[in-house]
């Protein structure tokens, strides 16, 4: 690794061959996600591109007003993937089943030791981008890392602990969601499926992981940056996995898309653009709303993804009574592989844009009626920026740095039903804008969409993956009274692109100085399986592993 040397706060510095601002924002201030306050102070120097320092320029390094609070940062409690993402091209899921108890506990104990936690991964990954802007914003081909998490379903928990944990989960988590009293993570998704919009082709006896007769105890989440290391991971998780005696149920592997389509999901639309920024992990700007370098990233207080002692948007901290211990710095986690329908997806648009009259910019190809389904163009531009032709806005002050409010009514640039606006309304006179997000941490399976290979039929999809405090107030509540009903306004329709459009329902578009235009679609994506785990702390792993819960 390399030495990191000293750099005065306060002072200039020569740019020296090999830095980049990320190094250097680590040798300052001991954390290169501040690289920033050093380009934002000396852009007269470096000009456009903060990827491009030149050896001999003098740069002033400012001194931080008050140190930002990063103390989440360093956590050796939380398991990675949660706040600092695996992020990895190549990655497992393998969903298994114990057989009793103490070869449960005793998998867990040795497993323990080789889940990842929180500041190994953001350490990691702080070394990756600054190797990657050292790199001219490629991919450091010397940097890899492999990691694994865990998650614990109820039936999981219910294996391991002492006691039955039922009554006391319940009464800490159940919500006004829960109308048979039963919580979300107790209940588990194939029970809540039909209130999920998990319908029709999205129906339990269609899935592949979480269904009837397909128990789940626990969740490995193996990823890596090189296939072969991750093939080598899975052998060893295979290792422990049968000399413990649970039973795999299930392997599901995901990969990210082959170029061009790396970093976009099968529809073709870019994804991993916008996540909630965390306190406590992510830097705040100078204003301390946003994450500093991306415009537009609202900082969530921890408390909303992680059930630890800090407070979340309400102002309450998670104080469970003893029982329940286990669960502090501890996360929930959704999972479900949904399968993508991409020929059925191009084929509706095609069919809507075939009763515009000719020469509507809308009908010139598939892309401008995509672009209004998700409310980004393929590229990541956001439709409330640029909503009739794609003007590429993808630099950082704008991809993520919009809200819709020259755009209320009616949505006429960014429809109401536009995906990315029925998940975010970027609205924080609404309420709930802010204790809806999720971290999301999903990942493409399947073979790129290309009607040439013959490989339509093929099964391709996203396996979902994402991390919050409550299942009932934030997956579900989006999944039930944001997704799939009319939210904001009555003629807003269900989401197109997740929303339980089991038949034709009309959405209507509304555009500027154009005749509103009705959409019919029909769902295109489709629902293989779902699981509810818990990613406990470290400790409580090790303490779940000795019975001492
Ligand atoms: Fe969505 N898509 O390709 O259309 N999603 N999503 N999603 N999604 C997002 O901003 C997609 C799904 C969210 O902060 C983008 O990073 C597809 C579920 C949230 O502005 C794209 C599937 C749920 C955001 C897609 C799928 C969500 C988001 C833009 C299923 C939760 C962030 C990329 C196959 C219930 C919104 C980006 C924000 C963004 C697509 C599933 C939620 C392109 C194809 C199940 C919160």
């Amino acid at each position: 690794m390399t030495q990191l040397r000293h750099i005065a706060v306060g002072s200039d510095y020569t740019v020296q061959p090999g830095d980049s601002l990320w190094l250097i924002a680590e040798e300052a201030y001991g954390n290169g996600v501040l690289w920033r306050v050093i380009y934002d102070a000396n852009t007269q120097v470096i000009g456009n591109n903060p990827d491009l320092i030149i050896p001999g320029e003098v740069l002033h390094i400012p001194s931080l007003s008050g140190a930002p609070d990063l103390h989440l940062r360093t956590s050796t409690e939380i398991q990675g993937d949660v706040l600092a993402g695996f992020l990895k091209d190549h990655r497992a899921y393998l969903f298994l089943v114990f057989s009793d108890q103490g070869s449960g506990r005793a998998w867990l104990q040795e497993l323990a030791p080789l889940i990842a936690c929180t500041k190994d991964v953001a350490d990691f990954n702080a070394r990756f981008s600054a190797a990657q802007a050292a790199n001219g914003g490629n991919d450091p081909g010397d940097l890899k890392a492999t990691w694994v998490n865990v998650g614990l379903t109820y039936d999981g928990l219910k294996v391991l602990l002492n006691a039955d944990p039922t009554n006391d989960l319940n009464a800490q988590f159940r919500t006004n969601m829960d109308t048979d009293n039963i919580c979300a993570f107790v209940q588990g998704p194939l029970k809540r499926a039909d209130k999920n919009g998990d319908k029709f082709l999205s129906a339990p006896e269609n899935w592949v992981v979480g269904g009837p007769d397909q128990p789940v105890h626990a969740v490995l989440n193996i990823q890596a940056d090189d296939p072969g290391d991750l093939q080598q991971e899975v052998q060893r998780q295979m290792g422990l996995i049968e000399r413990y005696n649970l039973t795999l149920g299930i392997q599901l592997n995901g990969e990210t898309l082959p170029y061009p389509l790396n970093g976009h999901e099968h529809f073709g639309f870019k994804d991993g653009i916008s996540q909630p920024g965390v306190a406590g992990f992510d830097p705040p700007d100078a204003q301390g709303g946003q994450v500093l370098g991306h415009p537009g990233t609202e900082i969530i207080k921890a408390g909303e993804f992680i059930l630890l002692g800090e407070p979340d948007e309400a102002g309450n901290k998670f104080t469970p009574p003893a029982s329940l211990n286990w669960m502090v710095n501890g996360s929930f986690m959704v999972f479900r592989p949904l399968h993508q329908d991409v020929a059925g997806f191009n084929a509706q648009i095609q069919a809507n844009i075939a009763t515009l009259p000719a020469g509507d910019p809308l009908g010139a190809s598939l892309e401008p009626l995509g672009a209004k389904l998700v409310g980004r163009w393929k590229d990541g531009t956001p439709v409330a920026l640029s909503p009739d032709v794609d003007d590429n806005l993808t630099d950082d002050a704008h991809i993520n740095n919009f809200d819709f409010s020259n755009d209320e009514s009616l949505g006429t640039k960014c429809p109401r039903f536009a995906h990315i606006r029925k998940v975010y309304p970027r609205d924080n006179g609404l309420a709930g804008n802010r204790i809806r997000r999720i971290i999301r941490r999903g990942v493409p399976y399947g073979p790129p969409y290309d009607p040439n290979a013959g490989n339509a039929d093929e099964d391709r999809g996203l396996l979902f993956v994402s991390y919050m405090a409550s299942i009932e107030n934030q997956f579900e509540f989006l999944t039930r009274i944001w997704v799939n009903s009319s939210f904001p306004i009555p003629d807003a329709g269900p989401d197109p692109i997740i929303g339980d459009t089991a038949s034709p329902r009309p959405n209507t578009l509304h555009r500027d100085g154009k005749p509103e235009f009705q959409v019919n679609f029909e769902r295109f994506v489709h629902t293989r399986g779902a699981v509810y785990a818990f990613t406990p702390s470290i400790s409580a792993l090790k303490e779940i592993a000795e019975g001492q819960h």
